[in-house]
């Protein structure tokens, strides 16, 4: 069995499936998807041009989900709960609206609240971060799984990033601190390339 993984040292994504794969070995081949050559190469890897992407002997599977579907039973793992889905799913769409508030930042897009599409990611981001946040009183939190470390991935990238002020969040940050120390967490800290 021979896996490698696409990624990049800052992507919540690639970065919660590295965490997932700790047990098993693999080649983690680092992407530059934002210069020419790279990006050009990638696309020979995945059409959509976004990590993570896993290489499994030859079978190339596309998007965190499906990878995690596809690990979880390889690992015979049992599947997420709806819970655990629901919970997956609101910081899916918390990582998808910072992309598009970070991307039109750096397209130099002015960022407003009177247009639309910035008030529907603006409300999108607060509201499910504020459901998230009660998740982390009402719900137990504490094993270190896919759940975790999606939710870790997520803290870190969005610091990284500068995008959001967890202090707001208290639940969160103390949902994710007990696992801050752990060592494969510590070599996968989000840093430019
Ligand atoms: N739904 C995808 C999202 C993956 C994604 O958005 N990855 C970003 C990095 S964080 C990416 O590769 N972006 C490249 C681009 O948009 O060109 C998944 O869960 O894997």
């Amino acid at each position: 069995m021979s896996l490698v993984l696409y990624s990049t040292p800052t992507s919540p994504f690639a970065r919660r499936i590295r965490l997932l794969m700790e047990p098993l070995e693999c080649e983690v081949v680092s992407v530059n998807f934002l210069e020419v050559g790279p990006r050009a190469e990638f696309a020979q890897v995945t059409p959509i041009r976004k990590v993570p992407v896993l290489d499994d002997d030859g079978t190339r599977i596309f998007d965190s989900h499906v990878i995690q579907q596809y690990l979880f039973t390889k690992l015979a793992m049992p599947a997420l709960t709806i819970e655990q889905s629901n919970l997956l799913t609101v910081m899916d769409s918390v990582l998808d609206s910072l992309v598009i508030v970070m991307m039109s930042k750096r397209s130099g897009i002015e960022i407003n609240n009177d247009q639309l599409i910035f008030a529907l990611q603006n409300e999108r981001i607060a509201d499910s971060l504020g459901w998230l946040e009660k998740q982390c009183v009402s719900q137990d939190l504490s094993e270190w799984n896919y759940i975790t470390m999606s939710l870790l991935s997520l803290v870190h990238w969005a610091q990284f990033r500068d995008l959001v002020d967890f202090t707001d969040y208290p639940a969160i940050l103390a949902a994710v601190a007990p696992f801050e120390s752990l060592p494969l967490v510590q070599q996968t800290i989000p840093a430019n390339p």
